[in-house]
């Protein structure tokens, strides 16, 4: 999901042009100063075994899928964020592009790693917070706030098996206006977004739906190419009460999508003429949670803040 900008403008038919130049305000780096790992060139940290915590299942070191070879993880021990392998937004407006209403923040109400968990918290603050040196469309400043990490100049790959295990805040009739999701976005710039997952909150009124992920591919954000999509719907059970795995397969010519270990969608050149002019290169990841937004709606008063997307794993296999 670009749920920052440019993926919900995916989603965001209304997204406009300056919505994406407020996003590369916020994040652009000069290509020139691109320090990008090569999949080979990463080098593994020791995958200790999580604590085992009372009220949550914590996957055990790392494992690689049959064919696979583990490139790179953050397993999230300790008590710290690895920043030599994520920025985090600091202040953002990003998301402007899509209306959205929090104010990005790098400080521990929002983000924060223990008990061997990321969590990206979304709050709704007392007192609203100034964000941004030239925040237009909130001048006295924001009363949501949450959390954007990306992997920019420091960590990208070209193709691989990219998975998430994480704890989903969209619990039913009580999380409108949230919009967690894990992304990838080009290292280069330019074209092509591969949303892992993206997920939307819901009201009351709102019909069931936390049992239901979106899987995307987009060209660009102009409608070069209409995005290709689908809403996986679990079996049993909703993303909100447990921990699940998401996962991509990218390679040339062909990107699935897995559920718990499931494939559930699958793209290649015979569905999508332009994968490879848009899927080339290396691509960066995108773990965030927006809050209000074109899609998924303002949060309303039974949104329960905050709102936590806990992640216990993000994990890069190679063949
Ligand atoms: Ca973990």
């Amino acid at each position: 999901m670009s749920p920052f900008g440019f993926t919900r403008s995916r989603r965001a038919p209304g997204r406009t042009p300056d919505g994406r130049r407020g996003v590369a305000r916020t994040i652009g780096v000069s290509t020139a100063t691109l320090t990008v790992l090569a999949l080979s060139a990463v080098s593994l940290p020791a995958q200790a075994a999580p604590a085992v915590q009372p009220t949550v299942s914590l996957a055990s070191a790392a494992t690689a899928p049959a064919g696979w070879k583990l490139a790179w993880a953050d397993e999230f021990s300790g008590t710290t964020l690895n920043r030599a392998v994520w920025n985090v937004a600091n202040r953002s407006t990003y998301g402007d592009g899509n209306k959205e209403l929090a104010c990005l923040m790098d400080r521990p109400q929002n983000v924060k790693v223990s008990s061997g968990l990321l969590t990206i918290a979304a709050r709704k603050e007392a007192t609203p917070i100034t964000c941004g040196t030239r925040d237009t469309r909130f001048p006295a400043g924001r009363t949501y706030t949450s959390a954007m990490l990306h992997t920019k100049n420091k960590l990208a790959f070209q193709y691989g098996r990219f998975e998430i295990r994480a704890k989903m805040p969209t619990t039913q009739g009580t999380s409108k206006g949230l919009w967690p999701a894990y992304w990838m976005r080009p290292a280069a710039g330019g074209i092509g977004e591969l949303d892992i997952l993206e997920l939307i909150g819901t009201g009351k009124s709102d019909p069931y739906s936390a049992d239901k992920v979106s899987q995307t591919i987009h060209y660009d954000y102009v409608g070069t190419h209409r995005k290709q999509s689908q809403v996986h719907k679990l079996a049993s059970g909703n993303f909100a009460d447990g921990f699940h795995n998401y996962a991509v397969e990218w390679a040339p010519g062909s990107i699935k999508w897995f559920v718990d270990g499931t494939l559930t969608y699958t793209r290649t050149l015979s569905t999508t003429s332009w994968i490879d002019k848009a899927f080339v290169g290396k691509f960066y990841l995108r773990l965030n949670m927006a809050v209000g937004g074109t899609w998924p709606g303002s949060p309303d008063a039974n949104t329960a803040f905050p709102a936590n997307y806990q992640v216990d794993y993000v994990r890069v296999f190679r063949r």
